[in-house]
């Protein structure tokens, strides 16, 4: 039988809060994102390498929209928030008026890829010397579990009830891949959160990104695929496999390219 654990009050010991856990940039511990969500493991990681490569006092993120934004409340780094899709053009602005700082973007697919495709494309283009961190659960989350454009062929979600159909509604489009094909992209590479392994591959993915920025390397891109079952709507326990299953079967995790290293 299922055994479901009670979310309107405090866990019983020996439950830890997960204040006791989280790095120093993440002012609250607590969050309002559903149990077994990606996003907020993705957002540690990001912080965390942040902090690793003593950045804290230069960082600043600008957000787009989705249910990740929930955290531009709660981090220590300055925070900037873009209308729908627009965040790289505005980290453009941030580090050309302000090139000693590390900008780095915090989007999900629905904002990146469905919303604001030619924002991050130009971006990348110009080679700019930003870090665009694009969260991927093949959904709109916030709204309720839509198909976005990273959907994958026979994914099921609010708008493709029977799965994604490529005739139907056309194919995913794989960023990433389209990413490392662009001149200026110094760095490009797909983690995913949903095991330790994939967690501290993640990690360094980030870190290699943000060495990418202050080298003057250029663009530097990092989509994570992340948990969504609410969106997804299946068990909690269930979405890790799910993600293996789905969206990375189709968005494979990988470093994709590393100008920077070579
Ligand atoms: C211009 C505009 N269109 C639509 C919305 C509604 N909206 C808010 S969040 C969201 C979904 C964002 O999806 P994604 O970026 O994938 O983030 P997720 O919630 O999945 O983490 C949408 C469509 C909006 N706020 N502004
Ligand atoms: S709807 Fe999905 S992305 Fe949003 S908080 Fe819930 S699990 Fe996370
Ligand atoms: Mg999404």
């Amino acid at each position: 039988m299922t055994e479901f654990v009670p979310t309107d009050r405090p866990p019983q010991a020996p439950a830890r809060l997960v204040d006791d856990f989280v790095p120093a940039l993440i002012d609250v511990g607590a969050h309002h994102l559903c149990p077994g969500c990606g996003e907020p493991v993705a957002m540690r990681c990001a912080m965390e390498a942040v902090a690793e490569l003593d950045l804290i006092r230069r960082t600043i993120a600008v957000f787009g929209i989705g249910c990740y934004t929930a955290f531009s409340n709660n981090l220590d780094v300055e925070v900037l928030q873009a209308l729908h899709g627009r965040a790289p053009s505005l980290a453009t602005g941030v580090k050309r008026a302000r090139p000693e700082t590390v900008v780095l973007t915090v989007q999900g697919d629905g904002d990146m890829v469905s919303e604001g495709l030619q924002e991050v494309l130009h971006t990348a283009a110009r080679g700019e010397n930003v870090t665009c961190i694009m969260l991927n659960n093949g959904v709109f989350g916030e709204t309720g579990g839509h198909m976005t454009a990273t959907t994958v062929l026979g994914q099921r979600t609010k708008t493709s009830l029977e799965g994604r159909d490529a005739d139907r509604h056309g194919r995913p489009i794989l960023l990433s891949s389209l990413m490392a094909h662009i001149d200026g992209t110094a760095f490009v590479a797909r983690g995913a959160v949903n095991t330790a392994g994939n967690v501290a591959r993640t990690k360094r993915m980030l870190h290699r990104a943000l060495e990418a920025q202050l080298a003057g390397a250029g663009f530097s891109f990092v989509e994570i695929l992340t948990m969504c079952p609410t969106g997804w709507f299946i068990e909690t326990e269930e979405a890790p496999s799910y993600l293996d299953n789905s969206l990375a079967a189709v968005h494979a995790p990988g470093v994709l390219k590393d100008l920077a290293g070579q």
